[in-house]
């Protein structure tokens, strides 16, 4: 590669030798067991910052973290460390913080990431387990060693088992292009021979698979832009002022400067709704179908509905426009008014099963019917559930009830409109020669019985009555923690990884020494975002691009994923095939030449060098605009061409109990109509929260001190167990135990509790987790359509 911006800078600042000093001294320590403790690290680099005697160098580049932001990270280097982070602050007029341009700003974790890569909890040195697997008892080996063990296992395990034994796992901790192990890994299992695939996500798999069924395609949410012409935005199951998604905060802000209303529908009273809305309507989790039933009895019984709009662009809102071969009595209307089940869906009805008073409900619904344009934005939150795909359908069920579909400042349905923004080139993953997938949450089940799963456990891509060819015997686990602590019922989940006749082989890259990392055979210690180069598109809705500079040298001598995979490749053989020839550079290069082949207006390397981002200007996306203003000539992508409010599809598999052809409410097992309640009387789950993506920074003091693990228990349920605030408690059913100190709050509902999700699964000697971590109490199985539902949960709680 030719001399990069990074390598002049390094030139002009980097004064190697005391670079190399310190990073030699923290080295030494040998790591046997858990985390490597080297404490003189941080205060050493805070030290060396104080040295004024250097250039400080800015260095734009950008986190490859799966936050959803994708923020513009300036790194203030100093003598070849990172003294400081600053943010996008470009005041340039094209890219000044406006409605066309917003700055893509860091979060507050963001400008703590001197403690993300200098965290003296860093692995440092490729790892052997030595004890039992789970026990954490490891030995430093050399990465020549590693590579020479992992290509040794993986050829015993595809020459015995087959290459479809072998597993890329759900891995978010790198989500750039050639910098995230989990897309190379890919790239070199497809070129080795293939592998068992996977699809779907733990984040929005059931919008993902029931979205379709009503518009014909996965996403239909808007562009953030075009919430500027909302007078009303409804935030169901949505909390971004934590999440940060994206440029989505911004927009709500610019929003609310317009007039605009934002209303949360949310079990918790979110940082959100504190930050931005004008009222609160909370209902229990899994319940919300019920309240969008009584919301349409309303709109129905005061005829404040669209029906222009649903009979143009619907089908199986009301009996006159229903699929032909359906009975009488299965429309929407049909349901709501209790035509068939003599049950009308009343605002007192719904407001049993929501714990949202009836009054509120039609004040709700009146308000809705009457506000255009009105965006109903559905979150992640209401998906993550045993009922999400119903849940999921019942929010555009309002969009189209009112007629805000296809228009600026309305909202269709979930999911941002991924790849209408975006024009870019990948890195290439050869498809995968055996063509086979399960979807992501079914990861343990294939372990223990993938040769008994088949299109009934939703695996993809085999013969009709075919089984998988075999059980999981390898799983590579690049940057993730869904191996153990994201995934669900940790207490099951290790039980079935402890035994190592069932899986025989995990090789994981990472950082830190995770709970996932320590039930790993070969640990492998890789790079930051800051120490290499990545091409790094945003989220769906993004409207930037990046190029991921490396900021400083990787640390300990650790490699990039595509530097150690190269080398296993060659090991195995395959290095032409896997590198095509190009180190991880080139194919950064790579990508941006041929991105540019793809729009005119993409900016060289060099260009991306200097600025670090590409922000894109075609930015106002409103999905559908082109099916409702000339329906003649764009129907919608489903078997009728229009949006199927009643899906036939759904109806001919027959699963009415649940997922019925209508978004009707469904109770769910672990739900508050369930029996259940009488053991675990509380609807427990985990919401993504500002101190941590997912499990990464647990370890940043800093962090922590913005936001501990508590549980939120309203003083209703507190009293009634004599809990005050800051006691020790025990949350319990029958899949674990955790113990997390209580926060008395009515900024959660009586009858749910919640705490934040991430922290690291911490066992005591009986087995009992004591940092709060939620799945220890979620289950292993799946959504209808074979998705996690880890916000389903009943419990009980007691004082410690
Ligand atoms: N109960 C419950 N469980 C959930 C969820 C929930 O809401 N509730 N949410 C689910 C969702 S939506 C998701 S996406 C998954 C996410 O689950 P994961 O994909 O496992 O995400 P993280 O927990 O952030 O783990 C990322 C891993 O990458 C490592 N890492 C971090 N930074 C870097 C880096 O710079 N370089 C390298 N090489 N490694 C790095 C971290 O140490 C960590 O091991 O969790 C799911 N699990
Ligand atoms: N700071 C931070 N940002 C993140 C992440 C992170 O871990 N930390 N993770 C990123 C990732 S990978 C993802 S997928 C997204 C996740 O984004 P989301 O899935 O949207 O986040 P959650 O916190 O799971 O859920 C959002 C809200 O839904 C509410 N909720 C839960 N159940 C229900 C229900 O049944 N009904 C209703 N109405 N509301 C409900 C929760 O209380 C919460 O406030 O965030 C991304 N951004
Ligand atoms: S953690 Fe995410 S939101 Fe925060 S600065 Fe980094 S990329 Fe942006
Ligand atoms: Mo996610």
């Amino acid at each position: 590669m030719d001399k990069n911006f990074f390598e002049q800078i390094a030139e002009k600042t980097l004064k190697r030798r005391t670079f190399l000093k310190w990073s030699g001294a923290v080295t030494a320590p040998l790591l046997v067991g858990s985390a490597v403790t080297s404490k003189s690290l941080v205060p050493k680099v805070l030290a060396k910052s104080e040295k004024n005697d250097v250039e400080e160098v800015v260095i734009p580049t950008c986190s490859t973290l799966n936050c959803g932001g994708k923020c513009l990270i300036k790194a203030h280097v100093k003598d070849g460390q990172i003294v400081r982070i600053s943010t996008d602050n470009d005041e340039r007029d094209e890219n000044a913080d406006n409605e066309q341009f917003p700055q893509i700003r860091a979060c507050l974790r963001g400008r703590g990431y001197r403690k993300h890569v200098y965290s003296p909890h860093r692995i440092k040195k490729p790892l052997k387990r030595v004890g039992k697997r789970g026990e954490g008892k490891f030995e430093e080996i050399s990465w020549e060693e590693a590579i020479k063990i992992i290509a040794k296992e993986n050829n015993r395990i595809k020459e015995k088992y087959g290459p479809a034994s072998r597993f890329s796992l759900y891995a978010t901790g790198q989500t750039g292009t050639v910098g995230s192990g989990d897309t190379v890994i890919q790239r070199l299992l497809s070129c080795d021979g293939g592998f068992l695939g996977r699809y779907s996500n733990y984040s929005s798999g059931q919008h993902g698979a029931a979205t379709p069924y009503t518009f014909g395609t996965s996403s239909a949410g808007n562009s953030c832009r075009p919430l500027l012409d909302s007078k009303l935005i409804i935030l169901h199951g949505m909390n971004p002022a934590e999440t940060i998604i994206g440029h989505f905060n911004m927009y709500l802000r610019m929003a609310k400067a317009k007039g605009a209303k934002i209303y949360t529908i949310d079990p918790r009273k979110t940082d959100t709704n504190v930050a931005f809305a004008d009222d609160w309507f909370p209902v229990k989790p899994t319940t919300d179908n019920a309240l969008v039933a009584a919301m349409a009895y309303v709109m129905f019984t005061e005829n404040l509905h669209d029906q222009d709009f649903l009979d143009k662009f619907c089908v199986g809102h009301d009996e006159e426009h229903m699929p032909e071969g359906v009975p009488a009595g299965e429309s929407y209307r049909s349901y709501v008014m209790g035509e068939t089940d003599g049950v009308p869906k009343t605002p007192e009805w719904a407001a049993k099963i929501t714990g949202l008073p009836a009054n509120r409900i039609i004040k709700l619904a009146r308000e809705v019917a009457t506000t255009k344009p009105m965006a109903w934005v559905q979150g992640n939150g209401i998906n993550r559930h045993m009922n999400g795909e119903q849940m999921s359908r019942g929010g555009s069920m309002i969009a189209a009830l009112t007629g805000n579909i296809g228009i600026s400042g309305g909202w269709a349905g979930p999911n941002f409109p991924s790849g209408k923004l975006i024009k870019h080139q990948d890195f290439p993953i050869p498809e995968n020669p055996l063509g086979i997938s399960i979807p992501v949450f079914k990861y343990t089940d294939a372990i223990v019985r993938g040769t008994e799963m088949g299109a009934e456990d939703g695996v993809k891509g085999l013969e009709e009555g075919q089984k998988l060819p075999s059980n999981i015997k390898m799983i590579f686990n690049m940057a993730g923690n869904c191996l153990v602590n994201q995934h669900s019922d940790i207490n099951e989940t290790t039980k079935i990884l402890e035994d190592e006749s069932l899986c025989e082989f995990i090789v994981t890259s990472d950082i830190y020494m995770t709970p996932s990392v320590k039930y790993s055979d070969i640990i492998l210690p890789t790079c930051t975002f800051f120490e290499q180069n990545d091409f790094v598109p945003p989220w769906s809705f993004g409207q930037h691009i990046f190029l991921s500079q490396k900021v400083v040298e990787p640390l300990y001598g650790s490699k990039t994923e595509y530097e150690w995979m190269t080398m296993l490749a060659k090991e195995l053989g395959i290095e032409q095939e896997f590198t095509e020839g190009r180190t991880q550079d080139d194919w950064v290069k790579w990508m941006i030449e041929e991105s540019k082949t793809k729009d005119p207006d993409f900016p060289s390397y060099e260009e991306m060098q200097k600025n670090g981002v590409y922000k894109y200007k075609d930015n106002h996306i409103v999905n559908f605009k082109e099916q409702i203003e000339d329906f003649e000539n764009n129907p919608f992508e489903t078997p009728s061409g229009k949006i199927e409010l009643f899906s036939k599809q759904l109806w001919d598999m027959d699963k009415k109990e649940t997922i019925p052809a209508i978004p009707k409410h469904v109770a769910v097992a672990e739900g508050p109509e369930s029996s259940v309640t009488n053991k675990y009387p509380l609807q427990v789950f985990g919401w993504h929260v500002k101190r941590r993506c997912h499990s990464t920074w647990e370890t940043s003091e800093w962090m922590e001190e913005v936001q501990t693990q508590e549980l939120w228990i309203n003083p209703i349920d507190a009293k009634k167990r004599k809990i005050n605030e800051g006691d020790k408690i025990k949350v319990f059913n029958e899949r674990g135990t955790t113990i997390i100190p209580a926060k008395v709050t009515s900024r959660v509902m009586p009858g749910v509790i919640c705490m934040p999700q991430g922290g690291w699964h911490t066992p005591n000697d009986k087995g009992v987790d004591e940092r709060g971590v939620i799945n220890v109490l979620t289950g292993l199985d799946a959504s209808p359509f074979h998705c996690n539902p880890q916000h389903t949960n009943l419990a009980q709680v007691e004082k410690a």
